[in-house]
């Protein structure tokens, strides 16, 4: 958005409005049909037809109402879609709009809030249009809702029901990655102050000053995670967090999740077919306590979410922090990002996606579990309701950092903080470990 004008910040709106639609659409009603679409895979998910008219919703309601000023469409719905009124696991049960209905209510919202663009003011003095933020908000929303499709698509049983597009970056593999970068002592800048569709938590820019630290240069491939899991590392409580413990032994858990193992050898479903686990992907489908327990064994442990945005965007020559590892502005080629490809990238397929300090794949690959709850910067002002971030500040919820093969470019930066359950792993998550640089190895 930088350097735009008004008119120049609109178009862009309205590409991005477009942009996304084709994909949400891609992922319902295009690959679907009524009852695939209204059935629940899983309690953990809401069925796809409910995400469909969420993301209507959430539309209508900020850049309908609180944007342009218009009334309510159908405020009898709204209940319906909201997900602090209705957990996951109930939503199959709501007299929710048939997927006809639910396409026919987001393709009208859409309309409507195309005729009133142009009419909008997108004011620099309130923090709701400033820079375009509102339509930012409601078109990274539907980027995140696409992503949390694309997770019940995973979870989905029978015919595969998607096709791998063609990645448009054949992956180059860096073969001489240090295992490891030491990132010296000494203060970053930390979260964002101008960045203008930044979130509430991601604000504000403040100082942190780190201790040294080692961090690695790359996310934990399979192959090094099946190392763990044929060490034992499962049923060695040493290496397990007490929680996650428990919840390895409650749940049976013995491997990432969506794997098996045939004849000696592993293998995972993914969207519906059955293929060996490639070693040199990043592992996902693991949960916080996994990544936690990986990282012991490994004689390392989990960044801090501090340590892992220090490492992705500070830049040490120049004293600063950068939006992206690898500048200020989005590019093609440097990350795997935006579901162009239906999985991780090998690590090392971005070379020119590095940091300042030479750590590869910090966007885009797999979420990366950190060792940090999520809790509020200093100064932290809920905007523009308590309702994205804030009722989520606490320790019952670890900070994911970075994105995944399936996050939209739009809807991550180096600033960017996702956050989960500890024991979550439907969502496209691994890890890297840090240590101390103070440890002696
Ligand atoms: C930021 C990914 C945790 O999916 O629950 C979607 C994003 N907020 N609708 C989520 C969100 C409202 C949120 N996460
Ligand atoms: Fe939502």
């Amino acid at each position: 958005t930088d350097g735009l004008d008004e008119h120049g910040l609109k178009e862009l709106i309205a590409a991005e409005l477009d942009a996304v639609r084709d994909r949400s659409l891609g992922l319902t009603t295009e690959v679907l049909d009524a009852a695939e679409l209204t059935a629940q895979v899983s309690p953990l998910m809401s069925p796809l037809v409910w995400d469909l008219a969420h993301i209507g919703n959430y539309e209508e309601l900020w850049l309908l109402r609180a944007a342009a000023g218009v009334e309510p469409m159908r405020p009898e719905i709204d209940s319906l879609y909201d997900a602090f009124e209705h957990p996951r696991a109930e939503r199959p049960s709501l007299p929710l709009l048939p997927p006809e209905e639910a396409r026919a209510y987001v393709a009208t919202v859409r309309a409507r809030v195309l005729d009133s663009l142009p009419k909008v003011r997108l004011r620099e003095d309130d923090p709701l249009t400033a820079g375009g933020f509102v339509y930012g908000m409601v078109v990274q929303h539907e980027h995140q809702h696409d992503e949390t499709m694309l997770a019940t698509h995973q979870l989905r049983k029978g015919a595969p029901a998607l096709l791998e597009p063609d990645g448009p970056v054949p992956p180059v593999r860096d073969p001489a990655i240090p295992p490891e970068v030491l990132i010296e002592a000494g203060p970053f800048e930390m979260g964002t102050s101008d960045d203008p569709w930044a979130y509430d938590n991601e604000r504000s820019a403040h100082i942190v000053d780190l201790p040294a630290y080692y961090i690695d240069t790359t996310p934990v491939t399979n192959h090094a995670y099946i190392a763990f899991i044929e060490a034992g590392g499962y049923d060695d409580a040493r290496w397990w967090h007490p929680q996650g413990w428990e919840w390895r032994s409650a749940k049976g858990r013995r491997a990432p999740g969506f794997w098996t193992r045939e004849d000696g050898q592993w293998l995972r479903r993914r969207f519906g077919r059955v293929e060996p686990v490639p070693p040199d992907e990043p592992v996902q489908h693991v949960s916080w306590y996994e990544a936690d327990a990986y990282a012991r064994w490994a004689g390392k442990r989990l960044p801090t979410e501090a340590e892992w945005e220090k490492a992705a965007r500070w830049d040490p020559d120049a004293q600063r922090s950068r939006r992206f590892p690898w500048g200020d502005f989005y590019e093609e080629g440097r990350a795997n990002l935006g579901q162009r490809r239906l999985r991780p990238a090998p690590v090392g397929s971005f070379p020119r996606g590095v940091s300042a300090y030479g750590v590869h794949q910090m966007l885009g690959d797999v979420w990366e579990w950190t060792s940090s709850d999520f809790a509020a910067y200093p100064g932290f002002r809920a905007f523009p309701y308590r309702e994205y971030s804030e009722v989520f500040f606490g320790p019952e919820y670890k900070v994911l950092r970075g994105g995944s093969w399936a996050t939209h470019p739009l809807a991550v930066r180096g600033t960017f903080r996702n956050w989960d359950y500890p024991i979550r792993r439907q969502i496209f998550t691994g890890l890297r470990c840090a240590r101390d640089a103070t440890e002696a190895r």
